[in-house]
């Protein structure tokens, strides 16, 4: 598969694969444009296929290339093909505040990437519509301890929840930025160890791997 450059061309760091999930009408396509363009569209019919957005980020000085994959309408069958999962970095799963069912679907959502991707995934939770408070069906408290039950299961890449409305703006570049630097960071931490390794060895000069080309 090949993917089409910005105009910014090639020029970054870091290269990470982001898919976002949750159940149709979540809102996902409207965090991802809003994190992407800035603005935000009312309706966005279901495209057929995968969209996916690119947007770098400079974090540390470092150039940080996310690529964003956006489900475009699979969700509705309510099974996602492990093509879109494969080579991903970090996963959004987004619920939406004001349907409980949504937030209920989390588990589900995060078996399938237990199945589908490899162990050191970075995810995080998102409810998003949080502007509309009086519509409310899930609190902050019950999705924190979501949180921290997906961590006992098991799931160590959970890195956090958070709150985000795509329509007011709210958290949604926090989320983005997050996930990157964490993956940044957990990238920078093991190339640092694989250095140490091979300066043991001495074998210094085979290093080098600044850009973490992950995706296929
Ligand atoms: N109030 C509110 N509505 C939102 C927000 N984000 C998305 N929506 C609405 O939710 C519906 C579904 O959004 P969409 O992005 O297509 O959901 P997707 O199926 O998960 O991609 C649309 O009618 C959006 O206008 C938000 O932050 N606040
Ligand atoms: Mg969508």
């Amino acid at each position: 598969m090949s993917f089409p450059s910005e105009p910014d061309g090639d020029n970054f760091d870091f290269l990470f694969k982001i898919v976002v999930i949750g159940d149709c009408g979540v809102g996902k396509t409207c965090v991802v444009q809003r994190f992407k363009c800035g603005n935000y569209v009312e309706r966005h019919g279901n495209t057929i296929g995968v969209d996916f957005s690119m947007k770098t980020l400079v974090i540390d000085g470092k150039k940080v290339k996310l690529q964003i994959w956006d489900t475009a309408g699979q969700e509705r069958f309510r099974t996602i093909t492990q093509s879109y999962y494969r080579s991903a970095n970090g996963v959004v799963i987004v619920y939406d505040i004001t349907k409980r069912s949504s937030f209920i679907s989390i588990n589900r959502w995060l078996d399938e990437v237990r199945k589908y991707t490899h162990t050191h995934v970075s995810i995080i939770l998102i409810g998003n519509k949080c502007d509309l408070a009086t519509l409310r069906e899930v609190d902050m408290e019950e999705a924190e301890r979501t949180f921290a039950e997906a961590e006992e299961r098991g799931f160590g890449g959970v890195e956090g929840i958070l709150e985000v409305s795509a329509k007011e703006n709210t958290n949604v570049e926090e989320v983005f930025l997050h996930l990157a630097t964490q993956l940044k960071n957990s990238h920078e931490a093991s190339k640092e160890l694989i250095r140490s390794d091979l300066l043991k060895l001495g074998k210094t000069e085979t290093m080098n791997t600044h850009r973490c080309t992950c995706i296929k």
